[in-house]
């Protein structure tokens, strides 16, 4: 056990500092006046090599983006390499060193495709991700370093199915009949559903927060985050040496990034069936300024860990793809679906905290469609067509039995059911 160590008010410590959101928001907060540093595997960059493809915009060596960043701004941003879910050790000895006010952790394997390709992937997101986590904890605890944790979870761990409520932030409010047949009410966080492995991880995160909150009072704000779009943010865009990473591939492509670009290079727009799964969104320079605001406002001792849906607007795949095919005249194609997910879904959810600490909404406009699209057309020479296709299946093998889990919402054969109020369901 060692002495706690005092955090310096002003640093910050990014986990995953080099990623497509580490990266802008380690830029952001530095432009901002907090002393950042990084800690990053580059385990990201490794990945692109095992899947011989790179992200669409030149990323350079973050040796070179941090070079050019201390020339540009006077600020330096020094980076510490090593894996966190496997170099426990350094990570205590760093946070004993440079004693961060916060930590903000973006480091965990991110891509629900890759997450689901094949035994090795699917374990390898399992260890890094919890294990990343479980380090970051353990080694909080162990250092007595009072340091607010800002992790980035996802809209995934609610589920896809239509709940028939908006979806709360975090907490479910519940009324249980007790023994004496009086009802109860209390909230209990809301229940899981991932819809793949990496979501799995994120739901698992959540229950790490939880426990080590109650146990320790570890303060944690977790910003269950819907997909990022857009590459590029203010302070990216100062130099091309700082540009982001586009990832267009079928494993780490998101949705509307890869729309846009598809669009772009004249390629059929891939919807996945129907393309009915609604989705939240957020715009990349929205995400720094959440990053912003939630490190700036940290929560007191003793409250309960902060759950925040990081998310601005929702809208249903097949509506994206048409709004592009419509501007550009580009094809849709609807494609066997690869993923085990609902056909439809509705998606309605709270993102109240956010809007409270000031967030103004940047929505999906022209314009910034334009600037993703203007990135692909400029290194479309770099797009390998071959990789764009997906190729990650989430059943090998057809499932035995004849009883699936479902994602709709329970059916009550016996009697009509007045609708929740106040986000509350009964149980
Ligand atoms: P990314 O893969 O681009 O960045 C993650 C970074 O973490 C990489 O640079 C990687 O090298 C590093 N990393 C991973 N494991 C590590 C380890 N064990 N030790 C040290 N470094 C490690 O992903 P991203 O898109 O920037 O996502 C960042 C976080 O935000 C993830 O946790 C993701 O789940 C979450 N998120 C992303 C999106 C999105 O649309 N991109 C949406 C919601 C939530
Ligand atoms: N989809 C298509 N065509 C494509 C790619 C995707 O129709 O070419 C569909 C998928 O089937 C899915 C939806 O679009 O229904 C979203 O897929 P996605 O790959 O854009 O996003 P997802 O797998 O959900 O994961 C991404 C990030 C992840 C983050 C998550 C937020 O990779 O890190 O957690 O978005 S959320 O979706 O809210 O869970």
């Amino acid at each position: 056990m060692h002495h706690n160590p005092t955090p310096e008010s002003n640093r910050v410590l990014v986990l995953g500092g080099d990623g497509f959101c580490g990266w802008p928001s380690v830029l952001h907060l530095s432009a901002a006046g907090y002393d950042v540093a990084i800690v990053d595997n580059l385990a990201r960059r490794q990945i692109d090599v095992e899947l011989e493809c790179e992200s669409l915009t030149p990323i350079r060596p973050l040796g070179q983006r941090l070079d050019t960043w201390a020339r540009l701004s006077g600020r330096v941003i020094p980076h510490h390499r090593f894996d966190l879910a496997r170099h426990y050790q350094r990570l205590v000895d760093l946070l004993l060193e440079w004693r961060p006010a916060t930590v903000v952790h973006f480091a965990e394997q991110r891509s629900a495709p890759y997450s689901m390709k094949s035994a090795y992937e699917k374990r390898y997101t399992m260890e890094n991700n919890l294990g990343a986590t479980n380090n970051l904890l353990t080694a909080l605890v162990e250092t007595g370093l009072d340091a607010h944790v800002v992790h980035l979870g996802t809209m995934g761990v609610y589920g896809y199915g239509s709940a028939g409520m908006k979806i709360p932030e975090g907490y479910l409010k519940v009324a249980v009949e007790t023994e004496s047949g009086e009802h109860a009410e209390n909230e209990i966080l809301y229940p899981t559903h991932p819809g793949s492995i990496y979501h799995l991880t994120k739901s698992q995160d959540q229950l790490s927060f939880y426990f080590f909150n109650k146990n320790d009072g570890v303060r944690v704000t977790d910003l269950h985050q819907g997909i990022v779009w857009g590459t590029q943010t203010v302070e990216t865009a100062r130099d091309e040496r700082l540009i982001n990473r586009f990832d267009y591939d079928g494993d780490f492509g998101t949705v509307l990034n890869r729309f846009l670009m598809q669009a772009a290079i004249n390629h059929p727009l891939s919807v996945h069936g129907t393309g009915g799964q609604t989705r939240a969104f957020i715009h990349i320079q929205d995400m720094v300024r959440c990053i912003e605001l939630a490190v700036a406002t940290p929560p007191a001792h003793g409250d309960r860990v902060r759950i925040c849906n990081q998310m601005t607007e929702t809208h249903r795949v097949r509506d994206l793809a048409q709004l592009i095919s419509v501007e550009t005249g580009v094809e849709i194609a609807y494609l066997d679906n690869p993923r085990v997910e609902a056909v439809e879904n509705n998606l309605h959810a709270a993102n109240d905290f956010l809007l409270s600490l000031g967030l103004e909404p940047i929505t999906l406009s022209g314009g910034l469609r334009r600037e993703v699209t203007e990135i692909a057309d400029t290194y479309a020479h770099r797009c390998d067509k071959s990789k764009i296709m997906t190729q990650s299946l989430w059943r090998q093998h057809p499932i035995r039995g004849t009883r699936q889990h479902t994602t709709e919402p329970a059916k009550h054969k016996n009697k009509p059911r007045t609708p929740p109020t106040n986000s509350a369901l009964r149980i």
